[in-house]
């Protein structure tokens, strides 16, 4: 019989050697607010659980009922173990400030507790965004500014995918690791080890729709992408529309996933902190890259919570090419090293 990894067992033989026990613990909070989440969301089409909550979240957007609910398990089982100074949610436009009557402890954790969420109501695979950092100073309690700090110093980053089958995919710094819920025994086991970004792409994936709104960099990218242009890189369009699972797939076959900037959005659709930063840290850490189109997302400083920035995000030498097309074209430099 072949050995079969929990992932308790895991995360307990691999902490990092600065951690004290609240990084593990808090990683099996999430693991455990996964398994609530998943069964929720399996049990979707059976009661009367879709449609919108009648509330909006901070960007206007409607919610749906699984998002409030994946916001309050995850911030239920996180605000009173004494392993989090802070949290933030994409569903709450306010920081989650731990209650005065609760310990602090070291972390800030800052998720998207229901990604892709306009899939929910089509059956399509949703996910779980997290990052975690260390708190700036371990002597006060959460402020806004322990929680803006660069992708670049994540102490762990991950997401959970709730699809075909439910996989949470994390990172300590250590290589990305992936397991899959057993529904049989409610495990999470290991079954991805040490994830690897294959070194030639099978796909690209964008949503050409918004062609037109697009700065005439990223269009002459995205022609490349599709085959328009010199040496087209011989690529397969995918795109769910879920970033979850667009990124999974694209982490386990190799490709490229963008959401540029569009005219009249700023900075692009997706967050930069609960989106854009943990995506970013375990693409490099699965050996790929990921970039605004000027710079490595790892390196933006947020200067607000729920801050948007475009995303390219894959295969370096894809990455990079993008990165060429939009300084070349739009006239922008790419930021120096
Ligand atoms: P959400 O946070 O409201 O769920 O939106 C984020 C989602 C991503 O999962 C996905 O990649 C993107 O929005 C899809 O956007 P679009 O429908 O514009 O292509
Ligand atoms: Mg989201």
């Amino acid at each position: 019989m072949s050995t079969v990894t929990t992932i308790e067992r895991f995360i307990l033989d691999h902490q990092p050697e600065y951690a004290s026990g609240e990084l593990t613990y808090l990683l099996y909070d999430i693991a455990l607010a996964a398994k609530i989440i998943a069964s929720k969301t399996m049990r979707a089409g059976l009661v009367d659980i879709l449609g919108a909550a009648g509330a909006t979240n901070v960007q206007g957007e409607s919610q749906q009922k699984l998002d409030v609910f994946a916001h309050e398990i995850i911030r239920k089982l996180c605000d009173h173990t004494g392993r989090l100074c802070l949290m933030v949610s994409e569903e709450q436009e306010e920081p989650l400030y731990i209650p005065a009557k609760y310990a602090k402890g070291s972390y800030v954790m800052v998720f998207d507790p229901l990604d892709g969420s306009s899939n929910i109501d089509v059956n399509v695979s949703i996910g779980t965004i997290f990052g975690i950092y260390r708190c700036l100073d371990e002597e006060l309690r959460g402020r806004v500014e322990d929680a803006l700090q660069p992708a670049g110093d994540l102490v762990a980053a991950g997401y959970i995918l709730y699809g075909a089958s439910t996989m949470l995919v994390y990172s300590t710094g250590e290589g990305v690791h992936g397991f899959t819920l057993n529904p049989e025994y409610g495990e999470f086991l290991l079954s991805y080890p040490d994830m690897r970004l294959p070194e030639t792409p099978a796909y690209y994936s964008v949503n050409s729709s918004y062609y037109n709104r697009w700065s005439p960099g990223v269009q002459r990218f995205v022609n490349w992408l599709q085959g328009i242009g010199e040496a087209p890189p011989s690529l397969s369009a995918r795109y769910i529309g879920s970033l979850v699972a667009d990124f999974h797939r694209n982490l386990l076959r190799g490709g490229i996933y963008c959401y540029p900037a569009e005219s009249g959005r700023g900075g692009g659709k997706l967050r930069l902190l609960y989106e854009a930063g943990p995506l970013a840290f375990l693409m490099e850490q699965a050996g790929g890259y990921a970039s605004d189109g000027r710079q490595s997302i790892l390196k933006i400083c947020p200067t607000s919570l729920h801050q948007r920035t475009s995303l390219f995000i894959g295969n370096r030498n894809l990455v990079e090419q993008a990165e060429r097309f939009i300084c070349l074209e739009d006239g922008e430099q790419k930021t120096a090293d």
